[in-house]
């Protein structure tokens, strides 16, 4: 039983006898020769281009299709050896791959980086320069996009058969200006030179269906069953980008999925008369992928948005169970056991009912059946505890989108609510409460709860997170199956975020411990004695110094502000969210600031020079999120106008804070920010990228924070690398109902003088009442953040990082530790424990390298 779908513009292989020969061919030199002959081909005979052209555009394309000839070559070799060995399979889908630059990264992890230099050097071409020139791929939002991506890399290192499905939106994540002081959002066209990493694979089209109805029927064998007609259709096509291990030979794949009209969705409306309708209804079926939603914690209830989860959830499980049928014919008994699917949130978690409408209405299989295999091979990470982000969407709407799903999800709520029901007799407000549906004059499906009941794991992204999921959000389901529920803590790739973004540090770690860290990042441990040597330390010192060098040029160049390398960096970059208190960050500037405007010089006498460098998007929506950047903004002109300040403080915002920012601002910062409301930041995963660093973090016990910290006192035997700040979760919660944060104000001289600095208009004088709105929310009783309750604890904790500052020898030994206890913060230890854990594949070594 094939699913029925219609390919389109699809070229496919029909060759009498497709023999090896059609692609047997000797593997691809790696020398410096095999690269200048290649990159030439392409300049001159694929593009066409001769000694006339000057853009950088053809040389950049000419490089990354000669380094594509040898990842996908690596790709089929992969495929093969994984094919041959039969092994079981794990599938990431995820609305987000936030993957940034892919250049750098290739040729690290070919082993390429100096031979590509040589080559290009010999062809008059600055590497360097086509790598800065190479557009971010910013299909992602934040901390879960940018996790996917790390997540790929660590599983092609680690040799696993692992394969991500996305989608390939037009639009990424916008760009960011700042225009008289406010965000201003432009679009990001990234493909509109293309991009030549990936591989356009139109054979593999796949039909989706939206809206229509329902109706029973009788099959041959006089069996009732279900179809879904009447539907409007649009065509999935996807696209492989390369996930090269670090040199490994194994190169794993993203498949990123392209809406396409049908040939007959504008056939219909042609015949009736009406083109341009026609026309413009193929366009509507492509806005599918056009744009990446820009929020990244409140759901906003988009029929589009539905419309993109269920886009990615249906072709990307067609065309594992079409490759199944392929394989294995239509016994889907052994399916459970050779695949799993991790859904990155519950943004594609249509695929739990699309999985049992697969299975029933195509495979024919029955509900017990479908049930059982949904249930073993589906597996949900939550990233967030925030209410407001938890996906819910209206009956209705639901639907009429997608009729067929619907009664599915009713049905698996049917059957759940039993269960829950012979469990707790009579509890009918558990029922209630742990319904899929959520009753009320807008009934709505709760996707979480779909995404738990549908899965055999369900985890949270770092041990504080995954224990209040279980004590609060998800506290039934956990009575329910408490085996379900467990913790992986993140990480971040080492590739990428030390050897591919700081090449000095790489250097100094490969010359005092050998590369071995590069995959096993434990053993940066080793490091830990080398903090007591003084010379070991200057070196350290001058890798810090030149990176900083590195990012002021940055912060010149993108804020107009000069930042002094040997102040103090104190950066925060991440989305900008009342709950991440950036606005915390501010007061605790204009507090430095006042001090030094009272010229009392008891109080600035051991200054230590701080540059504040603050980053990040708001979501276009998020009326007080744009106010806290313009606040920073007027604040950082008035600092950094005032000549009676000079060099003792800076304060910049940088615009458009993106992957390839974040690989120059790690390194060059010393004091990395992670302040969030205790109990609110699911993880955080810059915290790790700075740590890596070598940066110190000023952090609350929140998220990854509390295993940051206990790393380090695990190394060092006491607390003191880390400035611990605020309030526990505990007593965030425990606050609640009791908060007066107009009595904190008042009783505390420096929070009064920074809010009454606020309140005269000092920072907005030519535009009153402006901050309203940030000023309200502090003195807010329910300001849920709790600003003012952690003012003094977060300026004492500032102060203890200055005086700490000021002693070098020490604070580069705390920055070295920092580096030396942030082994356990890779994502190659994060997939290790997903796998053996959830997934449990084996590694397949590839046949090359
Ligand atoms: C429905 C719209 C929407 C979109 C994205 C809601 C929520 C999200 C994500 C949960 C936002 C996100 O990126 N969360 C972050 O995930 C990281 C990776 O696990 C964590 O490190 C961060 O703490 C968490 O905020």
């Amino acid at each position: 039983m094939s699913i029925n779908h219609r390919t389109h513009n699809m070229r496919p292989l029909r060759v009498s006898n497709p023999t090896t020969e059609l692609f047997a061919q000797p593997p691809l030199g790696m020398e410096v020769a095999d690269l200048t002959a290649d990159i030439r081909r392409y300049f001159g005979n694929f593009y066409g281009r001769d000694k006339y052209c000057r853009s950088s555009h053809y040389p950049y394309h000419s490089l990354v299709l000669t380094l594509r000839d040898r990842l996908m070559e690596r790709a089929r070799k992969t495929r093969f050896a994984y094919e041959e060995a039969g092994v079981k399979h794990a599938y990431y889908l995820s609305l987000e791959f936030l993957m940034g630059r892919t250049l750098g990264n290739a040729l690290l992890n070919l082993g390429l980086d100096t031979v590509a230099a040589e080559a290009l050097g010999q062809l008059g071409l600055a590497l360097e320069e086509l790598i800065d020139n190479e557009h971010d791929a910013g299909l992602g939002n934040g901390g879960l996009g940018r996790l996917a991506a790390c997540f790929l890399d660590s599983c092609a290192t680690l040799q696993l058969p692992v394969m991500g499905y996305g989608i390939r939106y037009e639009y990424g994540m916008f760009r960011q200006r700042i225009e008289n002081s406010r965000q201003v959002e432009d679009p990001d066209h990234w493909l509109r030179d293309g991009s030549s990493w990936e591989l356009e694979r139109p054979e593999h089209t796949r039909r989706i269906q939206y809206q229509g109805r329902t109706e029973f029927f009788r099959d041959a064998q006089g069996k009732q069953r279900v179809r879904w007609i009447d539907s409007k259709d649009v065509l999935a096509v996807p696209y492989d980008t390369p996930i090269p291990g670090y040199r490994n030979g194994t190169v794993n794949v993203l498949r990123l999925w392209s809406a396409a009209a049908t040939d007959e969705f504008d056939l219909g409306e042609f015949n009736a008369g009406s083109y341009p309708e026609s026309v413009a209804a193929k366009n509507a079926a492509e806005n599918i992928t056009m744009v990446l939603y820009p929020n990244d914690a409140s759901e906003n209830g988009k029929e589009l948005r539905l419309r993109q989860q269920y886009f990615l959830a249906s072709a990307s499980l067609q065309d594992v169970l079409e490759r199944w049928e392929l394989h294995h014919g239509i016994d889907f008994s052994r399916f459970a056991e050779q695949n799993c699917f991790q859904l990155n949130d519950t943004h594609p978690s249509c695929a739990v009912p699309e999985m049992m409408r697969l299975l029933i209405d195509e495979y024919n299989l029955e509900w017990d059946a479908a049930w059982q295999i949904t249930t073993h091979t589906m597996a949900y990470t939550n990233h967030t505890l925030l209410p407001e982000a938890l996906e819910r969407w209206s009956v209705h709407l639901f639907g009429h989108l997608l009729p067929r799903l619907l009664e599915i999800i009713y049905e698996i709520n049917a059957h759940f609510l039993t269960e829950v029901a012979r469990r707790w007799p009579g509890d009918t407000e558990r029922l209630a409460r742990m319904s899929l549906i959520e009753e009320g004059p807008v009934p709505h499906v709760r996707m979480a709860y779909l995404a738990i009941v549908g899965s055999f794991s369900v985890n949270g992204v770092a041990a504080l997170h995954s224990e209040l999921l279980v004590q609060g959000l998800f506290r039934d389901f956990y009575e329910l199956w408490p085996s379900k529920f467990n913790n992986k803590t993140n990480g971040v790739t080492q590739r990428r975020w030390v050897a591919g973004s700081n090449p000095l540090l790489r250097q100094l770690l490969d010359t005092t411990l050998g590369n071995a860290w590069l995959t096993r990042l434990d053993e940066l441990r080793r490091l830990a004695p080398h903090a007591d040597d003084a010379g070991f330390r200057d070196q350290w010192q001058t890798v810090k110094y030149r990176n900083k060098e590195r990012l002021a040029k940055l912060v010149l160049r993108d804020c107009g502000v000069v930042f002094d390398p040997n102040a103090l960096f104190d950066v925060q970059v991440k989305r900008i969210h009342e709950y991440k208190r950036q606005l915390l960050n501010v007061l605790h500037v204009i507090h430095l600031y006042s001090r030094l405007k009272t010229g009392d010089p008891a109080l600035t006498k051991d200054w230590t020079s701080r540059c504040v460098l603050i980053g990040g998007k708001a979501a276009p929506g998020y009326f007080i999120a744009k106010r806290i950047i313009t606040l920073i903004c007027k604040v950082a002109e008035v600092i950094n106008s005032d000549p009676t300040i000079g060099n003792r403080l800076k304060l910049a915002f940088l615009p458009n804070y993106r992957v390839s920012a974040m690989e120059i601002i790690a390194p060059g910062t010393d004091l990395s920010e992670q302040i969030s409301t205790a109990g609110k930041e699911a993880s955080g995963t810059g915290n790790m990228k700075f740590m890596m660093n070598g940066a110190i973090t000023i952090g609350t016990l929140d998220g990854a924070n509390i295993e940051i910290r206990e790393e380090l006192i695990k190394l060092t035997g006491n607390d003191d690398n880390f400035f611990l700040f605020g309030l526990t979760a505990d007593e965030v919660e425990a606050t609640r109902g009791a908060y007066d944060p107009n009595a904190l104000i008042a009783a505390d001289a420096d929070l009064s003088r920074v809010m009454k600095l606020l309140e005269s208009g000092h920072f907005n004088a030519f535009e009153p009442g402006l901050f309203e709105p940030i000023i309200n929310a502090i003195r807010s009783p329910h300001d849920p953040w709790l600003v003012a309750a952690d003012f003094r604890s977060f300026v004492d904790a500032q102060e203890r990082a200055a005086t700490a500052y000021r002693d070098r020898a020490g604070w580069t030994r705390m920055s070295i530790l920092n580096t030396a206890a942030s082994g356990k913060f890779s994502t190659d230890r994060t997939m290790q424990e997903y796998n053996a854990e959830i997934w449990k594949l084996s590694s397949v070594a590839s046949t090359s390298t």
